[in-house]
């Protein structure tokens, strides 16, 4: 059964990964899509894509999640426009490095801070106060197993991720008494271009992040977001952590070499 063909979904971070498999797959189950991200040039490419696979126009909006005078904007275009949100991907995030607290920089904190916690609130602030209203919607956060388990030099993206896991507890007891559903949808390691993100394009140093593993791929973390989504409306999955079979911690991960066997 398809609960959701025929709703309206933003996605945050549509340009890559996680978010952009999420588009397609929304697109798929004939959800309208509006596709945001920085980089317009992907947007549009895969907004043609969609427009040509699913017959129906998605929207675009080019912004930074951390603006908070441009995510206003956004929604304000949105009201203009009569496109009213039944769905808020807010996936749009990111990690710098890996530092001890001592060496960290001042930059990368304050990058993966404002974008994965004060932009997804930026997100949340502008966008629930019409669900609300309106009596419906769904909220999907992108947490993690950094949510859960901090590892090595990762302290602030896993503080960040925490502080997701924590937003949606606290907005989902804010939210009780309304038919506005909250989801944290958190996984182990996704193969997309987060490591070259986090190593600053660095590509040998991030293929190494996925060598003799098999993770999980952005299509997995798209068809957990399209089953929370689909739940029916008496159905609230607050939180789903997902891992690939060879990852069930950040410290235990079975690096034996993949397709060794096939060889
Ligand atoms: P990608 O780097 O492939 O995609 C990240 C997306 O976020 C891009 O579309 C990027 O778009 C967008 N983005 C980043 N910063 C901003 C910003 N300031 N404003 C607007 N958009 C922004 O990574 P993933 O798809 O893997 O990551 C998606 C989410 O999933 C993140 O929240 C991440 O923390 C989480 N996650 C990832 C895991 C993994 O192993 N890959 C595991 C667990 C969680 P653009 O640059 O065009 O703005
Ligand atoms: C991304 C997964 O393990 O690199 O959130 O933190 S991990």
């Amino acid at each position: 059964m398809n609960r959701i063909r025929g709703k309206t979904a933003i996605v945050t971070g549509a340009t890559a990964g996680i978010g952009e498999a999420c588009a397609r797959a929304l697109a798929g189950m004939g959800v309208r899509v509006v596709l945001t991200g920085r980089r317009s040039d992907r947007l549009e490419a895969l907004a043609r894509e969609i427009a040509h696979t699913s017959e129906m126009e998605p929207v675009t909006a080019v912004f930074d999640v951390r603006d908070r005078s441009a995510v206003r904007d956004f929604v304000a275009r949105l009201e203009r426009e009569g496109v009213v949100p039944d769905i808020l991907i807010n996936n749009a995030g990111l990690a710098r490095g890996l530092h001890t607290v001592q060496e960290g920089s001042y930059e990368d904190w304050d990058e993966m801070i404002d974008t994965n916690i004060k932009g997804l609130l930026n997100m949340m602030r502008t966008i629930l106060p019409g669900m609300i209203e309106r009596d419906s919607g769904h909220v999907v956060n992108l947490g993690s197993i950094a949510g859960y388990v901090v590892y090595p030099q990762g302290a602030v993206y896993c503080a960040t991720k925490y502080g997701v896991r924590a937003i949606n507890q606290g907005a989902n007891i804010d939210l009780l008494g309304t038919r506005v559903r909250m989801s944290s949808i958190d996984p182990g390691m996704v193969e997309t271009e987060f490591s070259l993100v986090r190593f600053r394009g660095d590509e040998d140093r991030a293929r190494t992040v996925y060598e003799g593993v098999d993770p999980l791929k952005a299509g997995d973390i798209a068809d957990a977001v399209c089953y929370v989504l689909n739940t029916p409306p008496h159905v609230n999955v607050q939180q789903l952590l997902i891992m690939p079979t060879v990852q069930r911690s950040p410290y235990a991960m079975d690096r034996r070499a993949v397709g060794a066997e096939k060889e």
